[in-house]
């Protein structure tokens, strides 16, 4: 498959996908959308992917969606083509994805991290929602996801003045799960990844539902739902694998099923 706004590359099981509209700072149009869905859409149902990182340039992760592509669209527009409805397959991917952020991760861009499974953040990344300067308000999930990795405060006060939030307080409030020096940023996001890849696949995919369970439902809900998957994960073969290995005093050797 080619792609014209990203660039991807396989190394080993795990899927790098770089955003790759320079000039526009990897403003997030309708083909970008696009072909970032696809890559990450094939990649999910690829058994030999284990893990997918989404990263952009040093400058900018991206700066938000592309204002010039929706700057004339109508009410009716956006409503017929339920604009940006389309992430929900990216958000429903079953594979972990990871966000390696440098530079600016503005409107939607922010909003692309946050709908990763976790963020490394170089430390000259800055996130912000500044959607409120141009007259209109976060519409990828951003108030939702935000209010939920940072609290209510700080999330109200950024989408109100629009200000941004750099590494550092981005790492206090939660919102990333490392800072990096901005050199070692797709280095270490690549050896996460590997980390995470080497892993049995349906057993990270299963972790990554209940965790993401924990955003949607109560904690008796979503505690309940754990144990019942726990429960599950003692019918896959790297399950025995793994407590084999571990009993042997050795690697596991995951087969995937
Ligand atoms: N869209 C389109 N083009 C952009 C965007 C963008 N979001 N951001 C930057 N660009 C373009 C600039 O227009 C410029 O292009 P050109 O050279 O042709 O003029 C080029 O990228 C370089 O940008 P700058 O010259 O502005 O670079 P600076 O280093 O001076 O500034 C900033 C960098 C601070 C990041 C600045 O570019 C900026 O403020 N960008 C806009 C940030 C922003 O407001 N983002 C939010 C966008 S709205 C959004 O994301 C809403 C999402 C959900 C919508 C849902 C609707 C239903």
């Amino acid at each position: 498959m080619s792609y014209e706004t990203i660039l991807t590359e396989t190394r080993g099981r795990v899927l790098l996908i770089t955003l790759n509209r320079p000039k526009a700072l990897n403003a997030i149009n309708r083909q970008l959308t696009g072909e970032v869905i696809d890559a990450v859409t094939r990649a999910d149902v690829d058994p030999e992917i284990g893990c997918i990182v989404i990263t952009g340039s040093e400058k900018a992760f991206a700066a938000g969606a592309d204002i010039k592509e929706m700057q004339a669209a109508t009410y009716a527009e956006m409503y017929a083509g339920d604009r940006f409805a389309d992430w929900e397959r990216f958000t429903a991917a079953r594979t972990p994805v990871i966000a390696a952020v440098s530079g600016y991760a503005l409107g939607g861009g922010c909003e692309l991290a946050m709908m990763c499974d976790f963020i490394l953040a170089a430390d000259t990344a800055q996130f912000g929602q500044p959607e409120i300067k141009l007259g209109v308000m976060p519409g990828i999930g951003g108030s939702q996801r935000l209010t939920r990795f940072v609290g209510k405060s700080k999330a109200m006060e950024m989408c109100l003045t629009g200000r941004m939030m750099d590494a550092a307080e981005a790492e206090r409030a939660g919102l990333v799960s490392r800072v990096l020096p901005a050199a070692e940023l797709l280095g270490e996001a690549m050896r996460v990844a590997e980390i995470v890849a080497s892993m049995s696949l349906p057993i990270a995919q299963m972790t990554k539902e209940a965790v993401n369970r924990a955003y949607e439902t109560t904690l008796t809900e979503g505690v309940r739902f754990e144990r019942r998957v726990f429960h599950a994960m003692f019918a896959t073969q790297d399950q025995k694998e793994g407590m084999a290995a571990f009993v042997e005093k050795r690697p596991a050797r995951f087969t995937h099923g």
